[in-house]
């Protein structure tokens, strides 16, 4: 009888099929079984490895769930006041240009408290990187209601349903976002399979290089699900999004840049960050307002 291999047969360098890259730290994440915020560190964890970013790279983090991202990512990073990093993330950038500046926020941060500073940011055209979180609730604080609760979705403050004739209707930051002259790259995208995994790794990835465009913000939604604020099994929680929040939220680029010749970034040998963003495929139709 064949002998049952061992795991030191097994865990070879050969048979590697993921390592885990060095910009995320080894603190285990705190969030819950199949939340959306810890792929998502991952994918702008591995951006910034793989532009070669990681000692120039300052990342804003929000209040809410991911409010201890900071501990996750082996980069600089700032603590905004709720709602407040797109005001840091300008200041930061404006007084260091040559760095990558990017905030992480959600949906209650992004799109109630922080509202002003967002759309603010959006407006002036500041040259750096939004991801926003939007899980339709504040998943920190116990599913409370947020402006991106969907029409009748249940929340803590909503038990029966947003009523929207007394609650008002949900807030499409995004789509707002991409009408504002500040804005050069806005996206909406998901992380619940493999296939939306790497088309939002891939979003985030130009929305980094986009900053060298200066052309204003670069701004990924990501639309994710909050198992334990929804009240959901993260399966059940993932089916939902899909049926629920993806018709009201679709995927997809909403603005792209036009590249000038002008801004196109010089190139130089060896210089992958700078190779990557000269190949942008920039033939994807402009959203004209
Ligand atoms: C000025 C202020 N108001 C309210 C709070 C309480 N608070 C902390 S996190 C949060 C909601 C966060 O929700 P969201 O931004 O959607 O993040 P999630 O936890 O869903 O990722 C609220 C209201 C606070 N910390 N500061
Ligand atoms: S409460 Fe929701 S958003 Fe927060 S970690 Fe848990 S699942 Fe994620
Ligand atoms: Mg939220």
């Amino acid at each position: 009888m064949a002998e049952t291999p061992s795991s030191n047969d097994i865990v070879r360098e050969e048979n590697l099929v993921y390592i885990k890259t060095k910009v995320l730290t080894d603190n285990v994440m705190h969030y819950c079984p199949g939340c959306g915020h810890g792929t998502t560190h991952r994918l702008v964890a591995e951006v910034i490895e793989e532009l070669g970013i990681q000692s120039d790279t300052i990342g804003v983090a929000p209040v809410g769930c991911s409010v201890l991202m900071y501990n996750y990512m082996d980069i600089d990073m700032q603590e905004a006041a709720h709602g407040r990093a797109p005001a840091l993330a300008t200041a930061i950038k404006r007084l260091l240009p040559e760095k990558y500046v990017f905030t992480y926020q959600g949906d209650g941060d992004l799109a109630a408290i922080g509202t002003a500073e967002t759309i603010h940011a959006c407006n002036r055209g500041e040259h750096f990187t939004i991801i926003f979180i939007n899980n339709g609730i504040y998943g920190m604080t116990g599913g409370q209601m947020a402006p991106t609760t969907l029409p009748n979705m249940k929340t803590s403050t909503s038990p029966y349903g947003r009523d929207v004739k007394m609650m008002g209707n949900p807030l499409k930051m995004t789509e707002l976002v991409a009408t504002l002259p500040g804005t050069c790259f806005v996206t909406r995208q998901a992380v619940h399979s493999p296939a939306n995994v790497r088309k939002a790794k891939k979003a985030i990835k130009k929305a980094f290089e986009y900053q060298n465009l200066k052309q204003g913000i670069s701004f990924v939604e990501i639309v994710s699900n909050c198992p334990s604020g929804w009240k959901m099994t993260p399966l059940q929680s993932n089916e939902w999004m899909v049926e629920n929040m993806f018709p009201f939220y679709p995927l997809g680029d909403i603005k792209t840049p036009e590249v000038k010749p002008e801004v196109q970034v010089e190139q130089k040998e060896g210089d992958v960050l700078h190779d990557s963003l000269n190949q942008i495929d920039t033939d994807s139709k402009q959203v004209k307002y």
